[in-house]
């Protein structure tokens, strides 16, 4: 399990270094994890692909602490699971680098700070993730070293990222991006990879807000139960591959109808498989649907957008740069829209060490 101490060799002492990585949203999602693998590998059961974000993103710094390991975000000091599951996500960064058992890891500190819309309902997981697997190795160990582009060594990387948070595989890379779901029991292959940059096509995200608060169910628990009980699961595994290499070749070549077909239809094939989970797992609420209906009212008059939705009640619409503010005005008309934010595409996550 130590195939990145090829990248680079453990410091004796680690460095700081400062990392930004930004969100991202699955146009052809992902919703399960592959059976009889080891729950610390995370490995997903489909692949999935993504638009990287703009604006929105987490800024991390990791460095030696003499304090013991901490971790503060947004200037609070985190404890709980929160925070164990950011020390834990070190320790993996630096025993992937080859460290023995016998040699304990320096203690560290994280700051980290996310400029995500407060109540955006978007998951800061995957920034989160990308940016403190960047910063951590970047930290502890030389594989930035030298290096005028991080880029070279994203793709193992990533598969380190996703052992955090699966959609954290996908926040290295700007534009869009695809992550494989691999076959080897080692996760090794199970890593993503840019498929187009940010500039490839002038597409835009509206995160329409229908609510404020947390998801009622963790993704990591529902992802679980779908697998266990949902008679809907096989087949929305089995028909992912697909989904993925329909939406890849229609990016490819700009069609957005065809795109928004294969989004539209991963997003609701997702939730069914949710709803038909026992118990059900129900993220969305009327104004969800008030807001899909609402698109597809506006599309048949023109505006052409196409809808997803993760693990929560945001409607995210999918549409031409050109489009988005007469769709955004139609669908701030809803009742019960709280807000609209416009995103288009993001950058590469970016990491510096200081030497
Ligand atoms: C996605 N989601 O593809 C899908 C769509 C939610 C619905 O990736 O368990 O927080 O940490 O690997 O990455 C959210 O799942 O889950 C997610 P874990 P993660 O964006």
């Amino acid at each position: 399990m130590n195939a990145l101490s090829k990248l680079g060799q453990l410091r004796s002492s680690p460095r700081v270094a400062r990392s930004v990585a930004h969100a991202n949203i699955a146009l052809v999602k992902y919703w399960g994890k592959r059976p009889g693998a080891l729950p610390d590998l995370n490995l997903p059961a489909v692949g999935s692909l993504s638009m990287t974000l703009g604006e929105l993103r987490t800024e991390t710094e990791v460095g030696p602490s003499d304090a013991g390991d901490q971790f503060v975000l947004d200037g609070e000091t985190i404890t709980g699971p929160a925070r164990s599951r950011s020390i834990q996500h070190l320790d993996r960064v630096w025993r992937a680098f080859g460290a023995p058992e016998s040699r304990p890891r320096p203690t560290l500190y994280i700051r980290s700070r996310n400029h995500v819309p407060t109540a955006a309902g978007l998951a800061s997981s995957a920034s989160g993730f990308a940016a403190l697997t960047l910063a951590a190795s970047a930290a502890l160990t030389t594989c930035f070293d030298g290096l005028s582009a991080p880029r070279e060594v994203y793709g193992p990387l990533s598969a380190l990222a996703r052992r955090g948070s699966g959609s954290a595989a996908r926040s290295l890379w700007g534009g869009f991006v695809r992550l494989d779901r691999g076959t080897h029991d080692d996760g090794s292959d199970c890593r993503a990879r840019p498929l187009f940059a940010r500039d490839h096509w002038d597409l835009e995200l509206l995160v329409v807000h229908t609510a404020k608060g947390k998801k009622p169910v963790g993704s990591t628990d529902g992802m679980n139960r779908s697998r266990e009980t949902s008679p809907y699961y096989a087949p929305w595994v089995d028909h992912s591959e697909a989904d993925l290499d329909a939406a890849e070749a229609a990016l490819g070549r700009r069609d957005l109808a065809a795109l928004g077909d294969i989004v539209e239809h991963s997003c609701f094939k997702m939730h069914a498989c949710m709803l038909a989970t026992r118990p059900p797992i129900l993220y969305w609420n009327g104004t969800t649907l008030e807001v899909i209906r609402a698109l597809w009212e506006a599309r048949a008059r023109g505006l052409e957008g196409y809808a997803t939705s993760d693990a929560g009640p945001h409607v995210k619409v999918l549409c031409r740069a050109e489009t988005a503010t007469a769709l955004s005005e139609s669908l701030a008309a809803v009742p019960g829209v709280l807000g609209i934010d416009r995103v288009a595409p993001g950058p590469d996550a970016t990491v510096e060490v200081e030497l």
